[in-house]
């Protein structure tokens, strides 16, 4: 099997799920200004450390976080292991500034994946290939490391090499000790966004040593779904081995499906705040996104045939913000009547209609009806196709009006409409 048809093996529950839980998460969470609170202030270590002495969240109860990660409508989740400040929320052997070190003396990865799997969702595990803390990482723009462009990526002073076993080793924790897991979500940022354009700019596989870490990742996980910020080509007819199984546009909604040099669909996944911050941040409730607007891009993706994930930050009590709950949980209102236009569901052949979006699932159209006030719509390209057509939410029939099949729709009702028998067994080419 080639890596091509091993990633679409891999990636089946992937698309299938095509909603999850993101969950920044971590020191930063008492500073509550944004995971990258060091850097962007520039924290002496000394400074920050004193955030590793208080850390105690003693609200911390993932089991509630995994029944409304569930209840929202969501399939999986993913926890930052580690973001880049470098603390661990797992019991590490090969550092001591993990979260059984802090005054909670919990493995919060452990209590994570257990209380995930429990409620049946797919377990996933972030990891920052940045680390503002370990002393054999250069990095840029703090007080301690401060701009060094000149230097070489792998920095004077710093052993690039101990790093990388460093970050291979705790790699290789994750995927032992705490069972199956079902995705890694690597991470890579620009600590500078000047580095656009010099050497440091592009990563690759190598500066990571990927090849050798994928295989080790493959041996002890072989059905794990991994990101593409490795580096690596995606696209091309046969992926690098590190190219990960899927792509990760980050707040900002692709143009279209992804796809390969041979116009291949590739998996992707829109990873979005649901305020202004990753980490957990004062945010005031008008910071927030709407559900509505949070429900339309989760339809675009799956339009496009990408996934959603959704993120929360809990504070350092470790309690989801109230906020963050109440959107969440409106989605699950809406994802418990119309969830069958989203699981399993992918992009239409038909063109993006005006009056909202189509998703497909075989040859059931599901109709995204967004603008409430129109009563009837007519659907290009589907003359004479339409069997029939009820609402999902509650399978009520939708006057077709021959010959242009067009809907009469109930007015003010947000719900979508399933349109189902489309076109006969062996038709399945749209005009
Ligand atoms: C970025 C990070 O720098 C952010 O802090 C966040 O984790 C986001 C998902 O990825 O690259």
């Amino acid at each position: 099997m080639g890596l091509f048809e091993e990633r679409a093996r891999r990636t089946e529950w992937f698309l299938d799920a095509r909603f999850g839980m993101f969950i920044h998460w971590g020191l930063y969470s008492i500073p509550a200004r944004g995971e990258w609170v060091k850097s962007a202030e520039k924290i002496p270590t000394e400074v920050y450390d004193q955030y590793f002495e208080e850390f105690n969240p003693v609200r911390y109860n993932p089991k509630e976080w995994a029944k409304l990660a569930k209840e929202a409508g969501m399939k999986y989740a993913v926890l930052t292991t580690k973001h880049h400040d470098g603390f661990c929320l797992f019991d590490s052997a090969y550092t001591d500034y993990k979260s059984t070190n802090t005054k909670c003396k919990r493995d919060l990865v452990k209590e994570y994946v257990d209380a995930f799997r429990e409620e049946g969702l797919k377990v996933g595990f972030y990891y920052s290939l940045l680390d503002w803390h370990h002393e054999d990482y250069p990095h840029y723009g703090d007080n301690q490391h401060p701009m060094r462009e000149e230097e070489s990526f792998k920095g004077a002073g710093h052993n690039w090499k101990n790093y990388v076993e460093y970050f291979h080793n705790q790699v290789r924790e994750l995927l032992t000790n705490y069972g199956k897991i079902d995705l890694m979500w690597f991470d890579f940022s620009y600590e500078n966004k000047n580095l656009a354009g010099t050497e440091f700019e592009h990563m690759s596989g190598e500066t990571w040593g990927a090849k050798k870490l994928i295989t080790m990742m493959r041996e002890l996980q072989p059905d794990i779904v991994i990101d593409n910020r490795l580096g690596g080509d995606a696209r091309k007819p046969e992926p690098d081995l590190h190219a990960g199984d899927f792509v990760s546009p980050e707040c900002m909604m692709p143009a279209g499906e992804a796809v390969d040099v041979l116009g291949r669909s590739i998996p992707w996944e829109l990873c979005l705040t649901l305020n202004e911050n990753w980490g957990y941040a004062k945010n005031k409730p008008w910071e927030y996104k709407t559900t509505e607007n949070v429900i339309h891009m989760l339809v675009e993706c799956v339009s496009k045939n990408g996934n959603m994930l959704i993120n929360v930050g809990p504070n350092a009590k470790g309690e989801i913000p109230k906020e963050s709950i109440r959107i969440l949980k409106e989605i699950g209102e809406w994802m418990r009547v119309n969830s069958d236009s989203i699981y399993g569901c992918g992009k239409s052949e038909l063109e993006k209609p005006e009056w909202g979006r189509y998703t497909q699932k075989g040859n059931i159209l599901y109709a995204h009806i967004y603008d409430r006030r129109v009563g009837s719509f007519r659907l290009g390209g589907l003359e004479g196709r339409i069997k029939k057509a009820r609402i999902l939410e509650d399978g009520a029939e939708v006057r077709l009006e021959k010959p242009w099949n067009g809907l009469d729709y109930p007015k003010d009702a947000f719900v979508q409409l399933e349109i189902a028998g489309l076109y006969d067994e062996k038709d399945t080419v749209l005009e």
